[in-house]
């Protein structure tokens, strides 16, 4: 994209001093198209569902029956508009776990909703629950459990053929899938068609990993892949909600593979990295990932969710937030209540962004262009940005008000698109004329998040931006009134 600019603008430009600004190189690495769409979820739906749910166990053995799984009243309608009410914008369903039973009628087990009394084998909770995905607008993903504690082959070159015959199923019998969840939990005990015993297993080279990637790749050649070692989405290294801060979106992703992985470089990522690999943070709503009625009393508050959503998307990842469905099939009314609360604390503190109100200068705007200019900070749109000269690597971005305001919560985004550029950034307020720093931080990336410990009032905010090799640049800023909810105690 050419952009042209001029002192006396278009008209003048054309005729007399026409100047070709360019948009600044991108620093490598970039995001890959199917990176940068899943960039704009940030929060989205895990669903841990199986026999599990009906022994109130979180792994089982792999010896359960399929008769075992028996929701009394399932509704992947309710499951998904739970999701939907708390903001949640994709849903991965456990489609098989650890214990190796499959809630599709797959052709290669008989290990399945199959031979379970619900809706007397006929029925498929993939399909019900990637059906009502479409219907109530969430994405659909899939997760499919690498270890098979049911298998008698696990462990075997034939079970890797299983696997992937079963992946094939999921990526080509129920449309769209947005990401691939490969769980690191990998090889042990199990039943293993009733060998009862222990196995184990090469992590980097049993699953031929490359090889069940390129399925993903030419099955779905949208989907995000997740893993320990991505390659598209990173797991943060804890199953708290918390990304580290900094937490770079590039890793050295050819270091790990899926269950072995340095979880503090998960958590932070490489500094420089070689690869676009963000990290999602999985937690679930409640202590367990499957229900148990025991923990009803155990739902996590939607303050508490808020919090885990400023240490999640907050820091340039996402977070994905496990809703584990009861033995009905449904999602308790508890959890249903939280995730809408959710939604309103987050739709309250987003709801005025004063930097709209402000008058936005900048230290430098490249080639002196509004394509580049401050006016493109607060346009609620990404893809556009502010961005300095080549030459420059530290600059200032200045938001004024006429008259004193008071806020709580900065929103920073950089344009990915143009790879991760910022090093450093400070946030100094002005106050009765002095300048005062209230923050500062590494990493920005798709988002960072800053929340004041106790509200700020001020007449200006400064946010200084550094970057060791290219020119920075800022897609959004955001300043947002002290939310409410803190008002009442931290929670
Ligand atoms: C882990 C699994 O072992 C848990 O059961 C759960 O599925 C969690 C999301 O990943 O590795």
């Amino acid at each position: 994209m050419k952009v042209m600019c001029g002192v006396l603008g278009w008209f003048a430009a054309a005729i007399f001093i026409s100047r070709a600004v360019e948009p600044p190189a991108p620093l490598p690495p970039v995001p890959s198209a199917r990176q940068l769409e899943w960039h704009r979820l940030e929060v989205y739906g895990f669903v841990h569902f199986t026999i599990n749910t009906f022994t109130d166990k979180e792994w089982g053995y792999g010896d359960e029956h399929p008769s075992q799984f028996a929701p009394t009243d399932f509704d992947a309608d309710d499951i998904v508009t739970a999701l939907r009410d708390g903001g949640l914008k994709g849903l991965i369903l456990t489609c098989k776990h650890h214990d190796g039973f499959c809630l599709w009628p797959s052709r290669y087990t008989e290990h399945s909703v199959r031979h379970s009394p619900w809706r007397n084998g006929q029925g498929d909770v993939v399909r019900e629950i990637c059906e009502a995905c479409r219907r109530h607008g969430l994405k659909f993903g899939v997760y499919l459990s690498p270890w098979d504690r049911n298998h008698p082959e696990y462990g075997r070159p034939a079970y890797v053929t299983y696997f992937r015959q079963q992946l094939r199923e999921l990526l080509t019998q129920y449309g769209p899938i947005f990401e691939v969840w490969f769980d690191g939990a990998n090889g042990g005990e199990g039943y293993y068609g009733g060998a009862r015993e222990r196995r184990t297993i090469d992590r980097r080279t049993y699953y031929g990993w490359d090889e069940t990637w390129q399925l993903v790749r030419d099955l779905q050649p949208d989907a995000v892949i997740f893993s320990d070692a991505g390659p598209d989405v990173r797991w943060v290294g804890n199953e708290r909600g918390i990304a580290g801060d900094p937490c770079w979106a590039t890793l050295n992703r050819e270091d790990f593979c899926p269950g072995e992985a340095d979880r503090r470089r998960l958590q932070h990522g490489d500094r420089p990295g070689r690869h676009w690999v963000p990290a999602e943070c999985d937690v679930s709503i409640r202590p367990g990932w499957f229900y148990h009625s025991a923990e009803d009393t155990r739902v996590r508050p939607a303050t508490n969710l808020v919090e885990l959503y400023f240490q999640s998307v907050g820091r340039g990842a996402s977070l994905l937030l496990n809703v584990p469905p009861d033995r009905r099939g449904r999602i308790h009314p508890t959890d249903r209540a939280v995730l809408r609360e959710f939604r309103q604390l987050l739709d309250e503190i987003f709801a005025t962004n004063l930097a709209a109100t402000a008058q936005c200068t900048a230290s430098n705007v490249r080639g002196n262009c509004a394509e580049f200019g401050t006016a493109r900070l607060a346009d609620g749109d990404r893809a556009t940005y502010w961005a300095a000269d080549d030459i420059v690597r530290a600059a200032e971005v200045e938001l004024r008000w006429s008259t004193p305001v008071e806020w709580g919560v900065l929103d920073l985004r950089e344009p990915i698109q143009l790879g991760q550029r910022c090093d450093r950034w400070v946030v100094e307020v002005e106050q009765s004329g002095e300048w005062r720093t209230v923050a500062q931080g590494q990493s920005i990336g798709s988002r960072h998040l800053w929340r004041a410990p106790k509200p700020v009032r001020c007449s200006a905010v400064r946010i200084r931006i550094a970057s060791d090799v290219v020119c920075p640049a800022l897609s959004e800023v955001g300043v947002y009134p002290w939310p409410k909810y803190l008002r009442t105690g931290p929670p």
